[in-house]
């Protein structure tokens, strides 16, 4: 069995990131083969519970305030319709529903306690929850964890040192701190980024270090290509090409063997067969319906007829468990 490391080096990823693929596949997967069920992919469906107006500037962004892009703004939407299409996203075989908001920080406000409401509604549904509204404090985790969130998603995006590039208006460590938070409450951890922003293949490492020296692991780990939004300062940066892709999941799975690594963002842009190689590199989750938050995304039919051609099936809700919060004792997260 492959041991758990949270002492990784730049020097140790780049070796394993630069391997011969085809050998890197190999390990990956095998290593995947190790921790998962290989046929199981976690199926996540997004909803955008509050779109645009936000007053962040990342630069990749369609709902940051700032930025002119056809994102048709709107408030937070009622619970009765976030349950709607949890039932429907259900039907469809989603095992998680994912709420976004365009929020810089979640507010001690009716909103919060509408979002409260909507996470326990859709627990109801024997769905599980994933949330993903911005930073927390501590007291805001714990109310979400006893709502019943599952996951809380918040990406690191990039290297520490790329990070200011993107975005100005938040740091590293307002990032890091949230994930302690979410930590501290017992939720699971969904902690990713995005390539292809113009960064180097140094800053994806470096991500994937900070990622892999958090003890313990993030749970989730989603992997996004950028999706080129007209209007953004990153709409014309060229796709992010197949490889790299292939790559990064591949290396995530290496250094990260338990945690599901998700095929996120970008996926309009990806022919089936270098979908099929991400899978083999050990991505074993993906964001399925027609949108992601604010752009398109495979229709579901086609990802359930490419799963049926790769001898894949989605997997059912809380087959790793319920969630820890549940346990007696929540644990404090070491940083590196
Ligand atoms: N506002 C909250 C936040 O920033 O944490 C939650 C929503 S935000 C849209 C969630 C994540 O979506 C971002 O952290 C980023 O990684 C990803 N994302 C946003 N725009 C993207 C794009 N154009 N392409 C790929 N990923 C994107
Ligand atoms: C994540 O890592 N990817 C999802 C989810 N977490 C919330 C969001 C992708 C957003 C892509 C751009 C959009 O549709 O607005
Ligand atoms: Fe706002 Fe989140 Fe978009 Fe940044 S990524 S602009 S915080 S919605």
């Amino acid at each position: 069995m492959t041991n758990i490391r949270h002492n990784w080096t730049i020097q140790e990823l780049e070796e394993v990131y630069n391997r011969p693929l085809l050998d890197l596949i190999h390990q990956a997967a095998t290593i995947h083969r190790e921790h998962h069920n290989s046929r199981a992919v976690q199926v996540s469906s997004l909803l955008s519970i509050k779109t645009g107006g936000c007053p962040e500037d990342c630069s990749y962004c369609p709902q940051a305030a700032r930025y002119h892009t056809e994102v048709k703004v709107h408030k937070l939407l009622p619970v009765k319709e976030v349950v709607a299409t949890a039932e429907k996203a259900k039907a469809a075989g989603a095992s998680r529903m994912c709420l976004g908001a365009a929020w810089r920080e979640v507010r001690d406000n009716r909103d919060f306690d509408q979002v409260l409401d909507m996470v326990k509604a859709i627990n109801n549904l024997d769905m599980e929850v994933c949330c993903t509204l911005g930073m927390l404090t501590e007291e805001q985790a714990w109310k979400l964890a006893e709502a019943g969130v599952y996951a809380y998603n918040h990406n690191l995006d990039s290297s520490e040192e790329f990070y200011g590039e993107i975005i100005s208006t938040r740091t590293y460590d307002d990032r890091l701190n949230t994930l302690n938070n979410v930590r501290k409450a017992g939720m699971t951890i969904c902690s990713g980024g995005i390539i292809g922003m113009g960064e180097t293949v140094n800053d994806r490492l470096g991500m994937l270090k900070t990622l892999a020296n958090l003890n313990p692991h993030p749970e989730s780990v989603p992997i996004n290509a950028l999706v080129a939004v007209e209007g953004t300062p990153l709409e014309d940066q060229p796709p992010v090409p197949i490889w790299d892709m292939v790559r990064i999941i591949a290396t995530a799975r290496i250094v990260l063997p338990k945690t599901v690594v998700r095929l996120s963002a970008g996926r309009t842009n990806m022919s089936a067969e270098g979908q099929a190689l991400c899978f083999m590199a050990g991505a074993n989750s993906i964001f399925a319906g027609e949108k992601l938050l604010t752009t398109p995304n495979p229709a579901f039919d086609a990802d359930m007829e490419l799963f049926r051609l790769l001898g894949l099936e989605p997997q059912t809700p809380f087959a790793k468990g319920r969630p820890s919060h549940t346990k007696p004792a929540p644990q404090e997260m070491a940083q590196p």
